[in-house]
């Protein structure tokens, strides 16, 4: 035909990411969206495993799964194309009412090609690995291969095509992750002839803008650094080349996720992931791969300290915070609450569902329906909300706090309030906060109006109190009512909390309550 194959006028926009005043929202059929998410195992891409994913989806109350597209599935042969799992993928999704983000498993995954096609993982001439400084070369495949991204591009350009050809009108498929964790462990750069030039070669205006610094070479520009920086430069820019392409096709929001560093102690480039979006490198990644929605990291560290400080490392004016990936073991479930209080726009546990596999120690022991409750529960009480968070984190109106391991309160300035959350905490605050036996704390606070605040979580107390510079002014709890947001966002009242409910504090419990709190001074 020559033409790309006519769509339909789409009944409802595209998905998007839009920033405003440094915040960000995902929007889905032209609505706030908040992704409450799960990825599934890395081989549960298949038609034979769906059955066992959906339960777990089910269980979980997610609204958007994660699910690889290997390269490798899909052009096993050079040119020829086989798009069947997604086909099903999204026939299935459909029927189970979810959306999906495809994930590019392709030139990366976990800084190898496994995942890309034997044509190309086996053809070391054609699609060029890293070398070492010694000369040795590693499995981790160039992002100096000019024929690895043409080939890489190709195949995801024809996926793009396909997808908007079954997708275009639907939007089933919100998000693309491009490639899994990119970079290379075991050397901070690739020290090929192509590698040493590019460290000699000028700094892009781009990253010149985004880092605040003169012009020079990569080693001039950023010394002792430039070697690694020089090489995320490289990544990211062979990453949007092949987002671009896709996007050219099908402009769906995309985003490319990280291997972490330790935030405190990260070692030097090589032990964890170089050239990867790692903290370190997010403003050269942003400046290199302006196709990219953003940059997410994969959090795999259960100490609420080195959690929390992911998430601000995250979640910036420049870059939206979605944790694309995080453990599924009970010790990260509260975590959703942290993410959001960071403006999050999705979360997601990884490795959600029964093919009977567990990445223990990173994750749970196994996926059981017990593994899955504490997630289950707190997606349970998020997902009549998730558009009214959305909405309100768009304009700086959401806040939310997870249970630290070693602290048990922590006080969250609203503004024009402060509270004061507390776990483990006797009734009639007799004795101080203790923790919860298993930290399974979280709360969410939206403003809905002046003085009037949504409170929702577990295993919690909160108090609120007056504003900072105003200790000591009179104030009440007005009104607590408890009720339950139906799915057109409606509030249906069920109950007003006073008394012991109140007295000492809001006392948030196993149960999804809902809370609107109107606030008054006297
Ligand atoms: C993740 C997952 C999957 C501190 C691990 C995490 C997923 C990938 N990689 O199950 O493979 O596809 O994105 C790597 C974390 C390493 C942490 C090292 C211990």
């Amino acid at each position: 035909l020559g033409l790309a194959s006519p769509v339909q006028a789409a009944s409802t926009p595209l998905p998007r990411v839009v920033t405003a005043d440094g915040r960000h929202q995902l929007q889905v059929d032209g609505k706030p969206y908040l992704i409450l998410g799960a990825q599934v195992n890395n081989s549960s891409g298949w038609p034979q495993m769906l059955p066992a994913v959906w339960p777990a989806i089910e269980a979980l109350h997610a609204n958007t799964v994660q699910v690889p597209i290997g390269w490798g599935q899909v052009e096993p042969t050079r040119g020829q194309f086989d798009f069947s799992f997604l086909d099903t993928l999204v026939t299935q999704a459909r029927e189970h009412d979810v959306r999906l983000v495809l994930l590019w498993f392709a030139t990366w995954k976990n800084n190898g090609p496994n995942y890309a096609p034997s044509w190309v993982k086996l053809d070391n001439k054609r699609y060029p690995r890293v070398v070492k400084k010694d000369g040795s070369t590693l499995g981790s495949l160039s992002p100096l291969g000019t024929a690895t991204l043409e080939a890489d591009r190709n195949a995801f350009v024809a996926l793009m095509k396909h997808l908007r050809q079954i997708d275009g009108d639907r939007h089933t498929v919100i998000m693309v992750q491009v490639e899994n964790e990119s970079g290379t462990y075991g050397s901070d750069r690739d020290y090929s002839a192509a590698g040493d030039k590019l460290l000699q070669s000028p700094v892009p205006a781009a990253v010149l803008k985004k880092t605040g610094k003169s012009a020079g070479s990569w080693s001039q520009v950023f010394g002792k650094d430039a070697a690694e920086y020089s090489y995320a430069w490289a990544i990211a820019h062979y990453i949007e080349q092949v987002a671009a392409a896709g996007k050219a096709v099908y402009n769906l929001p995309m985003y490319a996720n990280a291997a972490l560093r330790d935030p405190f102690n990260p070692g030097p480039p090589g032990g964890y992931s170089s050239g990867g979006p790692t903290d370190n490198v997010i403003d050269i990644w942003r400046a290199a791969a302006p196709s990219l929605a953003f940059v997410s990291p994969d959090i795999y560290m259960r100490e609420y300290k080195k959690y929390t400080t992911v998430l601000d490392r995250y979640s910036r004016p420049h870059n939206a915070l979605f944790v694309a990936e995080t453990g599924n073991d009970t010790a990260y479930a509260r975590y959703v609450f942290a993410t959001l209080g960071h403006q999050g726009i999705g979360f997601s546990p990884f490795g959600m569902d029964y093919t009977k596999y567990s990445n223990w120690p990173l994750g749970a022991k196994a996926i059981t329906p017990e593994t899955i409750q504490p997630f289950a529960a707190n997606y349970e009480l998020l997902a009549p909300l998730a558009g009214l968070i959305a909405k309100q984190s768009f304009e700086g109106k959401v806040w939310g706090a997870s249970e630290p391991d070693d602290t048990h309160e922590e006080a969250l300035d609203l503004g024009d309030w402060r509270v004061q959350v507390s776990y483990g905490r006797p009734q009639f605050g007799m004795d101080p906060p203790k923790g919860n036996e298993q930290k399974l704390g979280g709360v969410v606070i939206v403003q809905l109006a002046d003085n009037e605040y949504l409170v929702a979580g577990y295993h919690a107390r909160v108090n609120f109190m007056p504003p900072k510079g105003h200790d000591g002014q009179h104030f009440l709890l007005e009104k607590v009512q408890e009720g339950r947001y139906d799915e057109n966002g409606q509030w249906h009242f069920i109950r007003e909390w006073n008394g012991d409910q109140t007295d000492y504090g809001l006392n948030l419990t196993s149960q999804p309550q809902v809370l609107r709190v109107k606030l008054a001074t006297y």
